[in-house]
C-alpha cells in the first residue's frame, strides 16, 4: 500500500470510527496484522506470507488452501455476522438471542485470531530450535529444557479431546510460559483479547445473598466496579 492509499484508508477508518463516536488507542498494535479493516469496521482474512505449497512436504498445498481460503474465511464471516447481531441487539434492546451470538462471536473470533497467529508461527524457513536468547531462556525456565517443552507440547496437543488446539502462552503474573489445550477453539473466550472487566457468575459468588437471582447480582455488581482499575488494565492492554 502506498502512502496515499494508506492515508485514504486511515481517513476512511477515522471517519467510520468518528461517526461511531469511537477512538482507537494509537499504541494498540495487532499481534497478527491485517486481521481487521478499520475503514469498514470488519474483520478480514489476512493474506499468507507464503504460498499454499510453501510448507510442502510437511503440510500439503491442498490442505493449506482449503484451511485458509474456506475454513478461516468462514470464521471471519461468522465473527462479523455475530458482532452485527450483537449490535442489533443493543439497538433494539432485545437480548433474547445474546447467548447464541455471544457463543458465535467467541467461536468465530477464537477461530479467526488463532488461525491468524497459526499462519504466522509457521514458515518454509522454520524448524530447529529458537535462537532468540529471551525465548530460549523462558522455555528452559518454564519447562526445564527444549526437549521437555517439546514433549509436553506434543503430548498436550495429541491428547486434546476432539477438535481443538495445543497452545503455549505467556503467563504475565509469573512471567513463565504455560502449555494448555483448547477444546474447539473458544470455550467462549477470544484468544488474544485481554480481559479488562469480569464478573464471576458461578453460584458460589452470589448464592448466599441472591440465591438463583443472578440478574439481581449482576445489577448489584455495577455498584462496585472499580473503573480506575479497569482503565489501568485497558491502558496496559492497549499499550501492548
Ligand atoms: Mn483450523
Amino acid at each position: 500500500m502506498n502512502r496515499r492509499e494508506f492515508l485514504k484508508k486511515s481517513l476512511a477508518g477515522a471517519a467510520f470510527l468518528g461517526a461511531a463516536g469511537l477512538t482507537v488507542p494509537k499504541s494498540a498494535s495487532a499481534i497478527a496484522a491485517d486481521t481487521f479493516d478499520a475503514s469498514t469496521g470488519k474483520y478480514i482474512l489476512p493474506e499468507l506470507d507464503y504460498s499454499y505449497d510453501a510448507l510442502e512436504p510437511y503440510i500439503d498445498a491442498q490442505t493449506m488452501e482449503l484451511h485458509h481460503s474456506r475454513h478461516h474465511q468462514a470464521y471471519v464471516n461468522g465473527l462479523n455476522t455475530a458482532l452485527e447481531k450483537l449490535a442489533e441487539a443493543r439497538e433494539t434492546d432485545d437480548f433474547s438471542t445474546v447467548k447464541h451470538w455471544s457463543r458465535e462471536s467467541t467461536f468465530h473470533g477464537g477461530g479467526h485470531f488463532l488461525h491468524a497467529l497459526f499462519w504466522k508461527v509457521m514458515s518454509p524457513n522454520g524448524g530447529g530450535e529458537p535462537t532468540d536468547s529471551g525465548l530460549r531462556n523462558a522455555i528452559n525456565r518454564s519447562f526445564g529444557s527444549f526437549d521437555g517443552f517439546k514433549r509436553h507440547f506434543m503430548a498436550a496437543s495429541n491428547a486434546v479431546e476432539g477438535s481443538g488446539w495445543g497452545i503455549m502462552s505467556f503467563e504475565p503474573n509469573s512471567g513463565n510460559l504455560v502449555i494448555h489445550q483448547a477444546e474447539r477453539q473458544s470455550d467462549l473466550t477470544m484468544w488474544v483479547a485481554s480481559p479488562i472487566l469480569m464478573v464471576d457468575v458461578w453460584e458460589h459468588a452470589y448464592y448466599l445473598r441472591y440465591q438463583n437471582r443472578r440478574a439481581a447480582y449482576t445489577e448489584a455488581f455495577f455498584n462496585v466496579i472499580n473503573w480506575d482499575e479497569v482503565a489501568r488494565l485497558y491502558d496496559a492492554a492497549a499499550a501492548g
